[in-house]
């Protein structure tokens, strides 16, 4: 059986806060057009893919908040996106707010899922590192108020065997953080799926700011190269409601090396055929997990929230 899976990174440009959900919705399937014409058997959409990134405003009406989250997946707004995967046989992950009601309590993620080619979703995660503040902090150009609207994610970093091979997902602020990579990687992840929404600038460290495509590329080739796995990297790019956004959306190797790039800031297509069989060759010699690292011997004991300290 073939190991290949030809992937396509669907960079979106702005979704402007004016765009309805049907208007992102007809961008992507034009995009899945594009990609099923490229023998593409799965698409990559960014995080928060169907309407503006809204944690950029401080909301205090919370039913005003709610406007931007899904209460079921698919619904009216995103059927055609599924009924057009399924009519061309070719899966997608989706990033979006959602509204759950679990063991009746009302509760808000920032979630991706995975869906396979016959329109089925397969896997879901929900983002675990969440950026910015949850108090509006007045003095920013912009806020980024992910720790308000959402809650951190509830279901691991879990794997799932579709495409023929071990496939992770992850959302954005994760790619920064090497324990993403390593927990799928532990798992024995052979692609990781990701969708971003980055501004170029920060303001708690604008000294950042010029280094916001090398740090993106950074953060996903390490990771991709030391758990010996693909990483598909998307944006959501360009100026959106005022705010310049990165692009840099890519395929990366198991080598570390990106091998398609999108080059725009708008709604671009960047297709590889992606060996899952590659990350053996990482996966049985240098990064052998069971015969190299060494766990016991680390000498770390990490408190809950992360500070380590050196065991007696
Ligand atoms: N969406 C998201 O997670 N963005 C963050 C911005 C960090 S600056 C607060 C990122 O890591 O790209």
């Amino acid at each position: 059986m073939s190991r290949v899976v030809t992937v396509g990174a669907a960079q979106l440009g702005p979704v402007e806060p004016e765009h309805s959900r049907s208007d992102a919705v007809a961008r992507m399937i034009e995009l899945l057009r594009d990609a099923a014409g490229m023998s593409c058997d799965l698409v990559v959409f960014p995080e928060l893919a169907l309407t503006t990134f809204f944690p950029r405003w401080y909301m205090e009406d919370q039913a005003e908040v709610d406007r931007y989250f899904e209460r079921e997946m698919p619904n009216a707004d995103t059927q055609p996106l599924f009924d057009e995967a399924r009519r061309l046989g070719v899966g997608f992950y989706l990033g979006y707010a959602e509204l759950a009601v679990e063991d009746g309590k009302t509760r808000r993620f920032n979630t991706a899922i995975l869906v396979n080619k016959e329109g089925v979703i397969v896997g879901k995660y929900r983002k675990i590192h969440l950026p910015g503040h949850a108090e509006v902090e007045a003095w920013r150009a912009f806020q980024h108020l992910e720790k308000r609207y959402f809650e951190t994610g509830n279901l691991g970093f879990g794997v799932f065997k579709e495409f023929g091979g071990t496939m992770g997902m992850c959302l954005c602020n994760d790619r920064r953080w090497p324990e993403t990579y390593r927990v799928l990687g532990l798992q024995g992840v052979e692609m990781v799926l990701l969708g971003y929404n980055t501004p170029v600038h920060n303001p708690p460290a604008p000294e950042h700011d010029d280094l916001s495509l090398y740090h993106n590329a950074l953060v996903m080739r390490s990771g991709a190269y030391q758990n010996a796995t693909w990483v598909v990297g998307v944006a959501k790019a360009g100026p959106e409601a005022g705010v310049p956004m990165i692009g840099g959306s890519q395929i990366v190797a198991p080598s570390g090396e990106a091998v398609a790039m999108c080059t725009t800031l708008g709604d671009e297509l960047a297709v590889a055929r992606c060996d899952l069989d590659l990350c053996t060759s990482y996966k049985s010699t240098i990064f052998n997990f069971d015969r190299h690292r060494e766990p016991q011997a680390y000498g770390l004991i990490t408190s809950r929230k992360g500070i380590n300290t050196a065991a007696k």
